[in-house]
């Protein structure tokens, strides 16, 4: 009986392979998985939120009931991103939602669920200012960083917010039992200042302090197993280099990832591009590090072969692991980063992952 399943899921899986081409993910642990794959030039695709919402469609509505089969990628192309972006914004608080309106519990299912499928999950975070009590994108005050180092005023709660973090992400366990590995992508996009621990928040010391005692927190003082760590600088036009000051350790970190959003501009983007994912290609040489696009996207794709006719040139010579599109959010009608059906990229979008050997499940 056992083994009739294994071979009709493994026929199933060749039928899948055939019909869509494209890789599957090697089954190595989270960086081997990206490091063979940035090696052979077949990177995983991801998408944020995929399984939780798309375009017109909110799994959140009925959280109990859903068996979380739907996907707009999954729609579009006939399957499912190798690699699932989820945000725990929100759960600082204990707030039984994120900052988008995900159910903490559904993201847990939609996370285990994943895994099983033997994809990649990846944890952002934009949590709360803890100084000033506003959102993640509150840049009011430049002492929020320095607040929550030890011996800041904000230092205790912040260590609880911590202690929430580890609690959800301790609870993710696979059906033997075991901790499910996950890839964590905190304090993003410091190079640039619109989060409250961007480049002009704070110094690089407390930035770097920051990142040392969230790593602390949850690896070694909550021994969370499998934790992978990434660090995503934006891009920049100008001194993008000088977000490398900013960089806390290379036993701190595994990932090195770009995030850069495409315009209409399509020069621009190529531009800005080439231009990171080069000078982080070198870095992530130096420090044995593994490249990735941790963020990109264009929004509401309206160029409608952007994946085969830009983003594969974007990315094409650079050992890149993953690249990660944006939400597609399910209330905000043109906020949205990957296909659906019917979408005017999708096709491309099915043409690139065969085109570039894109690693999908
Ligand atoms: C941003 C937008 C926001 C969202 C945030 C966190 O880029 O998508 O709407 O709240 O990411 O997911």
């Amino acid at each position: 009986m056992k083994a009739t399943r294994t071979f009709t899921v493994l026929l199933a899986a060749c039928i899948l392979t055939a019909s869509c081409a494209g890789n599957s993910p090697a089954p190595s642990g989270i960086t081997g998985t990206l490091r063979s794959a940035a090696a052979a030039g077949t990177p995983l695709y991801g998408h944020q939120d995929d399984l939780m919402y798309g375009h017109a469609w909110n799994a959140n509505l009925d959280p109990a009931g859903d068996d979380l089969t739907r996907s707009d990628v999954k729609d579009a192309c006939g399957r499912y991103p190798a690699l699932l972006g989820l945000d725990m914004g929100g759960i600082e608080l204990g707030d039984t939602h994120n900052l988008d309106g995900n159910d903490f519990a559904l993201m847990r299912r939609a996370a285990i669920t994943h895994y099983a499928r033997g994809g990649v999950v990846s944890l952002s975070w934009h949590l709360r200012n803890p100084f000033t009590g506003g959102d993640a994108w509150d840049i009011s005050s430049d002492k929020a960083v320095a607040s929550v180092l030890p011996g800041g005023e904000k230092h205790e709660l912040f260590t609880q917010w911590l202690d929430r973090l580890a609690d959800w992400i301790l609870s993710l366990k696979a059906a033997d039992g075991s901790q499910i590995p996950v890839l964590f992508r905190p304090w993003h996009e410091h190079s640039g200042s619109w989060f409250w621990w961007g480049r002009d928040l704070c110094t690089a010391e407390e930035y770097n302090a920051l990142w040392r005692m969230t790593w602390e927190h949850l690896t070694v003082k909550r021994g969370i197993e499998g934790l992978v760590w990434a660090i995503s600088p934006n891009y920049m036009d100008r001194d993008f280099e000088q977000w490398e000051t900013r960089y806390p350790g290379d036993e701190y970190v595994d990932i090195v990832g770009l995030d850069c959003y495409a315009s209409p501009d399509r020069a621009r983007y190529l531009r800005q591009m080439h231009a990171g994912l080069g000078s982080l290609q070198r870095f992530c040489e130096a420090h044995g590090k593994i490249l990735a696009v941790t963020e990109t996207g264009l929004e509401t794709l309206p160029d409608p072969v952007w994946w085969t006719g830009t983003l594969s040139e974007a990315i094409a010579g650079f050992p890149v692991s993953y690249v990660l599109t944006w939400r597609n959010a399910s209330d905000k009608p043109t906020h949205f980063y990957a296909p659906f059906t019917g979408q005017a990229s999708a096709d491309d979008f099915a043409a690139w992952i065969r085109q570039d050997k894109i690693t999908m499940l």
